[in-house]
């Protein structure tokens, strides 16, 4: 296919209503976006969903993933073609920078901006390109709030929307009061929480007390980078943990099942599976066929992606190895006061169904982007 250039752009998206998590509140963020062309005509776009801080995890903020794009990936790309001929597939682009440690959601950009341009080349849906079969799925919300008033607004706003699937973000001391107000003014929604890595050895003790609240899943309750120690506080959980933070990798993926297998609580693990956050949807669809072989419950998680991000993901959820409801909406309607595709997304009764557009299904809006954006650098590479 033969890349010609892939440009960096900056672009700020305002969120309409603020994020709260266990690491902090966001009110606009600020993150790479990748546009690669190729020598045949075509351009593919790739957000990738940093945040402005590393308060997630490791290289999960803009800065370091305009470092990694400028200085290694995008160089290396060029190097590839120079001593190896052009980049004829997704697997060639992943073996040029595939030296490079970690830089997960760098990587991610350009691969996605690529899988753009190979769905358009072929006249495809994503998903099709993807061999997904489900064209309608259950979505869900992520609430991020700060008070347990602010919680219940938004799940109100998000019940009126018609979402059926709520995940709430919880921390020490606002867990068991959030849960219980949610329960009790939602009975019957299907209940998740994330922690987002805040409790250590001693403090997860406080989710025994949410755990007989018919939660689907705790998110990510210990440590970023740890996979021993929630495969081990599973064991006195009977709500499954699920891992989003500390899993880069099918290998990752790998070493979790190994560990919640041998404390027999196979069963009780349940992967989050973030593109951005494996490098890209290659690992991603790799991660969830393994999962599914192995018999263990996967979705999709979001990073507060921008509609044309959304739309990436919601083609990966057509996959048949995808269980669970993923983050892809936001409760409060829309996240970004304004957004860089249209049409608008929206899930009808909290159910979303995917059409017969190629690749992402939606537009690309070249004039927001333009006026959201700022070109960071660019290499043109020989063809
Ligand atoms: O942990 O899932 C998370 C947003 C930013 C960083 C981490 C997370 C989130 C979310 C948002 O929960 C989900 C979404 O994008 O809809
Ligand atoms: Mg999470």
């Amino acid at each position: 296919m033969s890349i010609c250039s892939i440009s960096v752009y900056r672009v700020t998206l305002s969120l309409r209503v603020a994020f709260t998590t266990s690491f902090g509140t966001t009110t606009a963020l600020t993150r790479p976006f990748v546009v690669v062309r190729t020598a045949d005509g075509l351009t593919g776009v790739g957000e990738v969903p940093t945040l402005n801080e590393p308060g997630y995890k490791a290289e999960c903020d803009s800065p370091a993933a305009f470092t990694s794009l400028k200085e290694f990936l995008l160089p290396s790309v060029a190097a590839h073609q120079r001593d190896r001929g052009p980049i004829e597939s997704i697997d060639a682009l992943r073996q040029s920078y595939g030296w490079v440690k970690g830089a997960v959601f760098a990587k991610s950009g350009i691969e996605a901006a690529l899988w753009d341009i190979e769905a358009q080349r072929a006249g495809k849906p994503l998903w099709q390109l993807w061999d997904g079969s489900r064209r309608s799925f259950t979505v869900g919300v992520s609430i991020g709030g700060k008070t347990v008033e602010q919680v219940l607004e938004l799940a109100e706003n998000a019940a009126g929307l018609g979402y059926q699937r709520f995940k709430v973000k919880i921390w020490p001391g606002f867990d068991v009061q959030v849960v219980r107000a949610l329960r009790e003014r939602f009975p019957d929604i299907m209940l998740q929480v994330d922690a987002n890595s805040a409790y250590d050895h001693t403090s997860w003790t406080a989710l025994k007390e949410i755990d007989q609240s018919d939660l689907l899943l705790i998110e990510q309750p210990l440590f970023d980078d740890d996979i021993v120690l929630h495969s081990e506080i599973s064991r006195e959980l009977q709500t499954p943990v699920c891992l989003d933070e500390s899993i880069h990798s099918l290998r990752d993926t790998e070493a979790a099942v190994g560990l919640w297998k041998r404390n027999d609580a196979l069963s009780r693990l349940i992967i989050n599976i973030k593109p951005p956050r494996v490098s890209g949807f290659s690992e991603a669809i790799a991660i969830a066929r393994y999962c599914q072989g192995e018999g263990v419950r996967t979705w999709i998680g979001g990073m507060l992606d921008s509609a044309w991000g959304k739309a990436f993901n919601l083609n990966f959820n057509a996959l048949d190895a995808i269980d669970l409801p993923g983050d892809h909406f936001s409760p409060s309607g829309a996240y970004f006061a304004q957004d860089v595709a249209t049409p608008a997304l929206s899930a009808p009764d909290g159910v979303f169904s995917l059409g017969d557009g190629v690749s992402t299904g939606l537009q690309f809006d070249w004039d927001a982007f333009d006026d959201l954006a700022e070109l960071v650098f660019e290499q043109s590479f020989d063809v």
